[in-house]
């Protein structure tokens, strides 16, 4: 197995490997990996639906989006479909998945099955990283907050996904709510602090005005999508993705109207955040 940096700052391919073929011990070198770098990227995988499926249960326990389509075959894998004449997608914005649950998810396994001839690339962000790089003001200002987390205006009624051509692939519309996490959480395997906001899906800090939180969340988010924390990744048929929801975000471009893009995606269970 060969690990290489990705970007400067986000994410590391990890080549000479099939993830539908590991050894017990390649399974724990990825462990460690994965608890380092939080974001691991893959190619050439020859990875069906059952290869799938049977990695991600070597690697954690599986937990089902509430609001996606599953496969017909597997009601444990999530299509990540944006039909030829459909213009909106998932996950088109900063997010971190299921972060609006009480125990959110830990992982994400994302795998290329329909890909558009341009466009379609997936961005990434370090959140590790960025929160090192905060100003001491801006950390000691976030230090002992917790903000609420929802999808309700995403998924809920007359929510934002609701108002587009991505509502009739949506299902789940009663299952919406929120939750509340330390702003600044220790992550469980590496013991970084990392910074557990995100724009698609943090409200506000909790007992703050909307309006004061609503300026310091925007500052931190400028300063997380600096292009030292990012990095875009470019599919090809075979790729692989596996991100740790703790410590990144994602957002999927949308620049490829008029093709068609299918990915599926396994989420893992997580537990509860701890505050730093
Ligand atoms: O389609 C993508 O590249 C990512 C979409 C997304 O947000 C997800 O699968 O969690
Ligand atoms: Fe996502």
């Amino acid at each position: 197995m060969k690990v290489t940096r990705y970007s400067e700052g986000c994410g590391v391919l990890i080549s000479d490997i099939q993830l539908a073929d590991l050894s017990d011990t390649q399974l724990a070198d990825l462990r460690t990996i994965f608890a380092e770098h939080g974001l691991l990227f893959f190619r050439d995988q020859d990875f069906s639906p059952q290869d799938h499926l049977q990695f991600a249960q070597r690697f954690g326990s599986i937990v089902v989006n509430k609001f996606f389509r599953a496969t017909e075959e597997f009601p444990e894998i999530a299509e990540v479909r944006k039909e030829k004449d459909q213009h909106t997608n998932i996950g088109g914005g900063w997010h971190t998945d299921h972060s609006y649950d009480d125990i959110p998810a830990m992982g994400s396994i994302l795998v290329a099955r329909k890909l558009p001839e341009t466009g379609g690339d997936t961005q990434f962000a370090n959140l590790a990283n960025a929160y090192d790089a905060l100003s001491p003001k801006l950390k000691s200002l976030i230090e002992n907050l917790r903000a609420v987390h929802s999808n309700k205006h995403l998924y809920g009624e007359n929510g934002l996904y609701r108002m587009t051509d991505l509502a009739e692939h949506l299902g789940g519309m009663d299952r919406v709510g929120d939750a509340t996490h330390p702003v600044v959480i220790i992550h469980p395997e590496s013991g970084r602090k990392v910074l557990y906001v995100n724009p698609g899906h943090t409200i506000q800090f909790e007992g703050w005005d909307f309006t004061e939180s609503r300026n310091i969340l925007d500052e931190l988010y400028a300063h997380v999508t600096q292009p030292q924390f990012t990095c875009s990744f470019k599919w090809s048929p075979g790729s692989v993705t596996f991100w740790d929801n703790r410590c990144t975000w994602h957002q999927a471009n949308n620049d490829y109207q008029g093709q068609a893009r299918l990915m599926h995606r396994i989420t893992l269970a997580g537990s509860a955040l701890t505050a730093a």
